[in-house]
């Protein structure tokens, strides 16, 4: 419970009291990239450098959102006729003067030429980090009327004074005949109207959630599969986009959809040695172990009563040894969060996908955390420094300095140093009730127990040899249960 309670405490104080103050822990969303796009069907210039633009669009079409709009400089020719006041109201945010022109995420325009598949690209990179802001939409589609019910909720309670929700509706436009005079047949992204209308729903200025509920119906030149729906938060005054969430799915079909958040990853290297299975002619560990090895973490029982999902499928990645368990702490001794991961024959911890290290989603970049390993029979170390988070070089507890406590690891020759075999009852101290659990698992061949010290599948002799070596090993309070 004491873990438990460590985390919530921690999501409070991270989620809950001081989300302004430290941007690492507010919740952030997937953001896509938008694209305002500024074109006519009578322009050669577009003609030209349209497609051209739109297939390094299609590279990243899942993270992008186009909302297209016709000049105005024509008159009323087809498209800009059909969707006039929506083309005007983008047109006049921009300041539009020419075309093709586009603006990527309400930045100044630039001309369509000069917007390569870079330009896109780094402005891709800006958004990577997310939006604090949510959007959820859910949608109904009776006859010709679709109902659309947007909702976005901030992750904090400063807003920007001119933040509103714009709901535009999108339609790719194939014709077999150019309906302007530069030939072009296929209109990308067309926008079709702005609901609730052209200037938006202010965002409620303190932070709570926002709703805007929108009838659209559909004339008779709009094809409802190709409509889509993109949801814009957007500052009216400078243009800048908070963010931006386009479905897959088409208009009146996206129901119960929302933004995806963006869960912190930080990746810790860290390095130990088992004496049960380690060779010192070899300095590896032996892997005998890999065919019985569990597909899901065995942490999931007492003494450790871990119950995260880490698992592989079918087999385990090259050179694991077995599952061990691995807890981050405070300064002060709280766990902050706990991770199962494989271990290497080369003593690297490693994510079950096979990758170096283990990733941890409840810690905060560039601060310092104690580290324990755990496994299933061996007497688990607490590291004696705070490692820096994320740490490129490995902390390794196969240097007796760096653990803590005195005689808390094996030597085991190579001037290196293994986690105690023996504990099989894993609770911090070798004793009698460990030489039992041996005894009642003994002669159990090709399979995987806690009375096997040597992992290599059966538990023998061998295995009481170790326990029997180390039997008055005792492990610091700070790694007992
Ligand atoms: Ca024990
Ligand atoms: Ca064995």
């Amino acid at each position: 419970m004491k873990n438990v309670f460590s985390l919530l405490v921690l999501f409070v104080c991270l989620v809950g009291l001081s989300p302004q103050n430290d941007a690492q822990a507010q919740t952030m969303y997937e953001q896509q990239l938008l694209i305002d796009h500024f074109t006519h069907q009578n322009c050669g210039a577009c003609s030209a450098y349209n497609p051209t633009f739109f297939n390094n669009v299609a590279a990243h079409e899942e993270r992008i959102a186009v909302m297209s709009s016709q000049t105005s400089f024509y008159g009323l020719t087809t498209i800009y006729a059909e969707n006039q006041a929506a083309h005007d109201a983008r047109t006049d945010l921009y300041n539009v003067n020419g075309q093709p022109r586009v603006s990527l995420n309400g930045q100044n325009l630039t001309s369509v030429a000069s917007t390569s598949a870079a330009v896109i690209e780094n402005a891709l990179n800006a958004i990577d980090a997310g939006s604090p802001y949510k959007v959820a939409i859910n949608e109904t589609m009776t006859g010709n009327n679709i109902n659309i019910e947007v909702t976005v909720t901030p992750s904090m309670t400063t807003i920007d004074s001119d933040a509103r929700i714009f709901i535009g509706l999108i339609e790719d436009l194939n014709f077999n005949t150019p309906p302007g005079s530069n030939g072009e047949t296929f209109f990308h992204s067309v926008l079709r109207t702005l609901l609730p209308d052209v200037n938006g729903t202010p965002l409620n200025a303190m932070g709570m959630p926002t709703m805007v509920n929108a009838t659209y119906t559909l004339p008779s030149f709009v094809d409802a599969a190709e409509l889509r729906t993109i949801v814009v938060v957007q500052n009216n005054s400078t243009r800048e986009v908070l963010q931006t969430f386009n479905p897959p799915g088409a208009t009146g079909t996206n129901t119960g959809v929302e933004t995806a958040a963006i869960v912190p990853t930080t990746r810790v290297l860290l390095k130990a040695y088992l004496e049960g299975p380690y060779n010192a002619s070899t300095g590896m560990m032996n892997t005998a172990l890999q065919s019985y090895l569990p597909t899901s973490q065995p942490y999931n029982s007492m003494p450790w009563n871990y119950n995260g999902n880490e698992s592989f499928d079918m087999t385990p990645p090259a050179n694991s040894v077995d599952w061990v368990l691995v807890e981050a702490r405070d300064a002060a001794g709280n766990t902050i969060e706990q991770q199962a991961a494989l271990l290497k024959n080369n003593g690297m911890l490693m994510e079950t996908d096979g990758t170096d290290g283990v990733v941890f989603n409840a810690l905060t970049d560039n601060e310092s955390y104690y580290f324990v390993i755990r496994h299933r029979n061996h007497l688990a170390v607490l590291s004696r420094a705070p490692v820096l988070v994320p740490n490129s070089e490995v902390f390794d507890f196969s240097i007796a300095g760096n653990v803590s406590g005195t005689n808390q690891v094996a030597a085991v020759g190579n001037n290196t140093h293994a986690l105690y075999a023996g504990d099989i009852d894993n609770n911090g101290v070798a004793t009698v009730i460990d030489f039992v659990d041996y005894a009642a698992q003994t002669g159990n061949l090709n399979t995987y127990l806690q009375g096997d010290c040597d992992l290599n599948g059966s538990v023998t002799i061998n295995d009481f040899n170790l326990y029997k070596n180390n039997a008055s090993v005792i492990g610091i309070d700070e790694i007992r249960y």
